[in-house]
């Protein structure tokens, strides 16, 4: 190639003198690839992070994540500078700044890998793990959130490592053909696929939104209130409605199931005198009831919180069936979800005197797309595994031992009754000496709590004041006034069912078919 300056030209006193790339020239093309290497490779990694996101459903792109973090964390003052110079568009401008800083960084990322890998990968480990910390932080991210800003920087710090070795080789010969060609195709490349995986994260996103958007256009028969009877709440205790945005989620699918009401179908069919076609007007065109109904999941822990209690409205079960009319010898439903998960349920706890059904909304709103939107099953009294099938497609009536469900052949029972349980919510830890209110759940969905006991350090039981529970399918709320006094104290709970039995104290794990144990919390009295 041309080359203009004679090595003699160059100062003598210039550091890195002496070395071979010190031409000032070779040296700006060779700081500028590096630059651009880091850049191309932080945006390849946001590109990835962006379908990661889209994929799971979570809006926890890297950006955002961070975004939200600063949102979270900068003073007050700074906030309403930042609304009054950009006013509405404040967001848009927070996502450019965060942009064009991680990408400066990544520029200087990119620079230092070519001398050092690793000291240009620490920038991107130390911006990914902020990413990643502040994804996993957020109350609105879920168990996911953080997984894009993973993706993105290990996404990021591979192509880092393979620009920084094609410019090794520019490094050492400014004149290596093969390193500048292979510089520009891996430049290229990385372009390119990073077109190619932003439009992709564009159209799975797009599809949700659609959804979304239809979700929220709908208009269905939702109840008049969704305000919680009277006398449900105990002092202290969790919020006896759960909110849609804070019920526990539980599910195999990676990537939330996305279905646009227009197309849902349900097939009932199986063991029955008439096959079913449902689509989604035919469901909201039947009798629609509304039903306050605990979920709890099998995987719960002895005091754990994946249990959550809404107000579900949609169509019983029980008509439905009673429309396909199943033959005698069926006694349970296969259901399938779109994403191929499957529920075994007994027949007899669909046709019982229980409120069993396909259910449209959750708490007044259409069901959440996480929860399984558009149409899901909710059985008050067994577990989510054998019942609670989300984004529902179809429904074979049929008998046990004619199919395996999902999580059978995992090692899970194939029944699921829920287990009488208790969980104190305060306190959790620390309590000051004196009269301190203890308060919890407790739960024996469509059986019925009839009593609730605590005792501290061991000693005789005490009987706490039950809430009001408008029937035996939501859990039920306690309280007890505790006389605390200074010290290290253990409190204990338990319940007894309808009928006067007494909860399990025996401790078992949720695996084959739900824990057992009492829940007790060590509380620091000072
Ligand atoms: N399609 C589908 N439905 C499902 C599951 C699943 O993995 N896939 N998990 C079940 C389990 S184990 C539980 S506990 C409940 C949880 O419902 P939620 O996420 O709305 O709280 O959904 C049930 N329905
Ligand atoms: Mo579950």
């Amino acid at each position: 190639m041309n080359q203009p300056h004679a090595p003699t030209d160059r100062p003598l006193d210039a550091p890195g003198a002496g070395s071979t790339d010190s031409s000032p020239r070779r040296r700006t093309g060779l700081v500028l690839r590096a630059a651009l290497g880091g850049v191309l490779a932080a945006l390849a990694g946001l590109a990835a992070g962006s379908v990661a996101a889209a994929l799971l459903g979570t809006r926890q792109t890297p950006v955002v994540a961070i975004g939200s973090a600063f949102i979270d964390r900068v003073p007050p003052w700074l906030k309403d500078l930042a609304i009054s110079l950009f006013g509405v568009h404040d967001k848009t401008a927070l996502r450019a700044g965060i942009l064009i800083v991680l990408l400066a960084l990544a520029a200087v990322g990119g620079l230092l890998a070519v001398r050092r890998y690793w000291a240009g990968a620490a920038v991107v480990v130390v911006l990914a793990g902020i990413a990643v910390l502040a994804a996993a932080t957020r109350p609105d991210s879920g168990q996911t959130g953080f997984v894009p800003s993973l993706v993105a920087g290990l996404a990021a710090l591979l192509l880092l490592r393979l620009f920084s070795r094609r410019l090794a080789g520019l490094r050492t010969d400014p004149d290596d053909g093969v390193s500048r060609r292979g510089f520009l195709q891996l430049s290229a490349g990385v372009t390119l696929g990073t077109i190619a995986i932003g439009a992709l994260g564009k159209v799975v996103g797009g599809r949700r939104a659609a959804v979304a958007e239809a979700r929220e256009g709908l208009s269905l028969p939702l109840p008049p209130s969704t305000d919680p009877p009277a006398g449900v709440q105990a002092p202290g205790a969790a919020p006896w409605v759960t909110p849609n945005d804070e019920f526990y989620r539980i599910d195999t699918a990676l990537s939330v199931p996305l279905i646009m009401p227009s197309d849902w179908r349900l097939r009932i069919h199986g063991l029955v005198g008439r096959e079913l076609e449902l689509t989604f007007d035919d469901l909201l065109e039947r009798p629609v009831v509304h039903q306050w109904v605990t979920l709890t999941c099998v995987s719960n822990e002895v005091g754990g919180d994946l249990v959550g209690n809404a107000l579900w409205s949609g169509v019983l079960l029980k008509d439905l069936l009673a429309e396909a009319r199943p033959a005698g010898n069926a006694d349970a439903i296969l259901s399938t979800s779109k994403d191929g998960f499957t529920a075994g349920t007994p027949l007899s706890t669909l046709l019982d005197d229980r409120q069993s059904m396909l259910a449209f909304a959750m708490n007044g709103q259409p069901l959440p797309l996480e929860h399984g939107f558009p149409v899901r099953i909710v059985v008050p009294g067994l577990y989510g595994y054998v019942s609670a099938t989300k984004w529902l497609t179809d429904i074979e009536v049929s008998r046990f031992d004619r199919f395996e469900a999902y999580w059978t052949p995992r090692g899970w029972s194939e029944l699921g009754p829920i287990k009488l349980s208790s969980r104190i919510d305060v306190p959790r830890s620390k309590a000051p000496a004196g009269q301190v209110t203890v308060a919890g759940v407790a739960w024996d969905q469509h059986v019925g709590v009839s009593r609730v006991e605590v005792r501290v350090d061991g000693g005789a039981w005490q009987e706490a004041t039950l809430a009001a529970d408008p029937s035996t399918d939501t859990w039920r709320q306690w309280h007890w006034s505790w006389n605390a006094t200074r010290g290290n104290h253990v409190l204990q709970v338990r319940a007894f069912d309808a009928q006067g039995n007494p909860q399990v104290e025996a401790q078992a794990p949720p695996a084959p078919n739900g824990s057992t144990g009492l829940h007790s919390v060590d509380v620091n009295v000072g």
